[in-house]
């Protein structure tokens, strides 16, 4: 009889793209289990909480994150801030705040801005591994397509210009719809399965 697959089952094979010495990296899975530094919530302005993967990191991660969070107190659009990981197994969360999809140029500047200022973030701290979602393409409604070339482009700029800064850059998506989208992009850059 055929076993039914659980969500954390992951059948599909992560595929990874090397930008000098940064390993660039996509695979479906859950971002609050990722054995990184640190890994990137899709937060609002209001560092509040909230549903989808913000929800996920704060519940997963406990108090400390909400308490660091209030203390920060706000966080524009495109902009990134550092609290600790609490009870992840990640050191430190970056709360980066992507647009909510207008459709206007500006969108693409804010959501390139917010993958950019997570990197300076996880940098500043020395983190040299580190995990994104796939921000803004949830509640915020930013297509994934015209997204992952722009989250792609942005951490490639950065790990050309900063070559020292990080060993590994994961992109880690929910669902297998996602994931393919990521996997397609990576393929179209030369990528090869893992
Ligand atoms: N691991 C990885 N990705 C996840 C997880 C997880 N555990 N859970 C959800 N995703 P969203 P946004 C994916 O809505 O669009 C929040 O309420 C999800 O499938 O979390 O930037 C905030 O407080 C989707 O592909 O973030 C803000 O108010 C992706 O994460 C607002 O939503 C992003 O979806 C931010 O909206």
């Amino acid at each position: 009889m055929a076993r039914l697959l659980a969500r954390d089952d992951n059948i599909m094979p992560a595929i990874t793209l090397n930008i000098g010495n940064t390993r660039l990296a996509a695979e479906r899975g859950d971002i609050t289990r990722e054995r990184v530094a640190a890994i990137v919530n899709a937060a609002n302005v209001g560092l509040r909480g909230g549903g989808g993967v913000d929800g996920a990191i704060h519940h997963a991660g406990g108090p400390s994150i909400t308490a660091e969070c209030r203390k920060i107190g706000r966080c524009p659009t495109g902009k990134a801030v550092i609290t600790g990981g609490g009870k992840l197994r990640a050191q430190w969360v970056i709360h980066a705040v992507g647009p909510i999809y207008s459709g206007l140029p500006s969108d693409a500047a804010e959501l390139g801005s917010a993958y950019r200022e997570s990197l300076l973030r996880a940098s500043e701290v020395g983190a040299r591994s580190i995990a994104f979602p796939s921000i803004s393409t949830g509640a915020y409604g930013y297509p994934i397509k015209q997204a992952a070339p722009i989250a792609l482009d942005t951490v490639t700029e950065f790990a050309q210009a900063n070559p020292a800064a990080f060993e590994l850059i994961r992109f880690v998506l929910f669902s297998d719809a996602d994931y393919s989208v990521y996997f397609a992009e990576f393929t179209r850059r030369g990528a090869r399965r893992e």
